[in-house]
């Protein structure tokens, strides 16, 4: 068991906990939505999408770095060579998140970096870097909470078939227990894998992500075997890690709604549910895949080849909270038994909002037609809905009760610009953060255990095939300097946090 590092012993280390009070309890300014003392505010960020420094100190390429230097795969060629320059500049960004009050800060480590090629020793000025990071955020008291895979697979590990692979998830194991060795004595919070439906069905299934392919049976094959790594970890985490530590996963789950009142659509809504949120929640934490998953995608594959003995008792090993993503909700409606009708509540797309392309991320459920809802859209074309935030974490509530939420991203992107005055005002980003925290007090008002939130993202980043052309950050970052410029939504945010609560209204 790894022992104590001092500078945790005797940080607040702001692990959540049993909440004390009710959001009903505090009611002296009506005008500000309150939330329970203990609730934790952060930031998130990830690796490839901040550090930059590619090539430095052993770092061997990710599946990203592959991806985005191929041509025609990242929109104006853009790559996370330098992205935000965190490596070289994470003691001042420390400062920056210390000055804005915030609490914790999530952020993921990069496995090329730590673990050059997936395999064998880890490369010690690699986890000098985050030992550097945590040890900082330590000092300034912000609670550091680590994710262990975002995304950025070892290309070895690609180039010997990926996810889609079983070996990949032995890696992943190894990988924990590496990571657990090194900042385990400092790190509290962990998350194991970031939104795995993405790595496997945007990686997999429609290619617009990294490694790219566009193999449905593959992208399933890669849902389990992420689901088994993120159960490798978990035991290698556990094992390692003082009894205090707090495990995770972060799924982007789908607010799924039909686009009637229809069968058809409401069959539609189950579809995607099954193979964007249950193939993740029933592992994880039922142990066991949803009969009609298997059903849907029986066609594609032979779940009980790939699907071993005893892989769903490490898959469903339990965990102390599930981390919730959280954007836009999925409207959907089913292309059979339908009139063929196109727009009805909103324009029906081919593109469900995870980026065009020809090949589905939805395996199994290639009928179904996805629309854009009206109204008020961000940057990525996404619908602002907060209502798909309460409905969310209710429903998880709903279907886990006992298990701790915590909202691990939320956020939006806007065209920011800096104005003559030299100052980024963004008040439709204070509008979409205050709704949806806002959403999330209620929810919590009425039961839902959530015990903290993460804005995405502390600050502009590469946001994967989009490149730097869309800007999720609170603070804005001027590329060919790296100054970094807090948005008025930084301002807002710090002050949230400082008061605990955001305005009613
Ligand atoms: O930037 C991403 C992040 O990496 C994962 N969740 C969604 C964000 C916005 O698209």
């Amino acid at each position: 068991m790894t022992a104590v590092h001092p500078a945790a012993a005797t940080a607040t280390l702001g692990i959540p906990g049993e909440p004390t009070g009710t959001p009903a309890d505090q009611t002296a300014d009506d005008s500000l939505l309150r939330f329970p003392s203990g609730f934790l505010w952060g930031a998130a960020t990830a690796a490839y999408q901040i550090e930059g420094a590619a090539a430095e100190d052993g770092r061997t390429p990710s599946i990203w770095d592959t991806y985005s230097h191929t041509p025609g795969r990242v929109r104006n060629g853009d790559t996370g060579d330098t992205a935000a320059d965190h490596y070289h500049r994470y003691r001042d960004d420390i400062a920056l998140m210390k000055s804005l009050g915030l609490q914790a800060y999530r952020f993921s480590i990069s496995w090329s970096r730590v673990q050059p090629t997936g395999r064998g020793p880890a490369v010690e000025r690699g986890l000098d870097f985050y030992r550097g990071l945590v040890d900082g955020l330590l000092e300034a008291g912000i609670t550091p909470v680590a994710t262990l895979y975002h995304w950025d697979l070892p290309q070895e590990l690609e180039d010997a078939g990926g996810w889609p692979v079983r070996d990949t998830a032995e890696r992943f194991g190894d990988y924990a227990a590496l990571l657990a060795d090194a900042l385990g004595d400092r790190v509290r919070l962990w998350t194991t894998l970031n939104e795995p439906w993405c790595s496997a069905f945007l990686g997999y299934g429609s290619g617009v992500h990294a490694p790219g392919r566009t193999e449905p049976a593959s992208a399933l094959r890669a849902a389990h075997h992420l689901n088994l790594g993120h159960g490798r970890a978990v035991a290698a985490l556990r094992s390692a890690l003082p009894g205090s530590a707090q495990l995770s996963v972060t799924l982007n789950l789908h607010e799924v709604r039909p686009l009637s009142q229809s069968l058809a659509d409401a069959e539609a809504a189950r579809r995607i549910d099954a193979v964007g949120n249950r193939i993740f929640t029933g592992p994880i934490l039922d142990g066991a895949y949803p009969q009609d998953l298997l059903a849907d995608t029986a066609h594609l594959l032979n779940w009980d080849e790939l699907v071993q003995p005893g892989d769903l008792s490490a898959i469903s090993a339990p965990i102390d909270l599930l981390g919730i993503n959280y954007y836009t909700p999925t409207l959907v409606s089913s292309r059979l038994g339908t009139d063929g009708r196109g727009a009805g509540n909103g324009a029906a797309t081919r593109n469900d909002g995870h980026g065009a392309s020809d090949h589905s991320p939805w395996p199994g459920s290639e009928d179904v037609i996805f629309h854009l809802p009206p109204g008020e859209r961000t940057a990525m074309n996404w619908s602002i809905d907060p209502s798909g935030m309460y409905d969310l974490l209710t429903r998880m509530h709903r279907d886990h009760p006992g298990l701790p939420l915590l909202v691990t991203e939320n956020g939006a992107a806007f065209d920011d610009y800096v104005n003559p005055e030299g100052e980024v005002r963004d008040p439709e980003r204070i509008a979409y953060l205050r709704t949806h925290l806002a959403a999330i007090h209620a929810a919590i008002a009425d039961g839902v255990d959530v015990r903290g939130y993460f804005l995405w993202s502390l600050m502009d980043n590469f946001e994967w095939a989009y490149g730097y052309g869309k800007r999720f950050g609170a603070v804005y970052v001027d590329y060919a300097t790296q100054r970094r410029i807090p948005k008025a939504s930084a301002h807002w945010y710090a002050e949230a946090v400082r008061r605990g609560g955001v305005p009613s209204a």
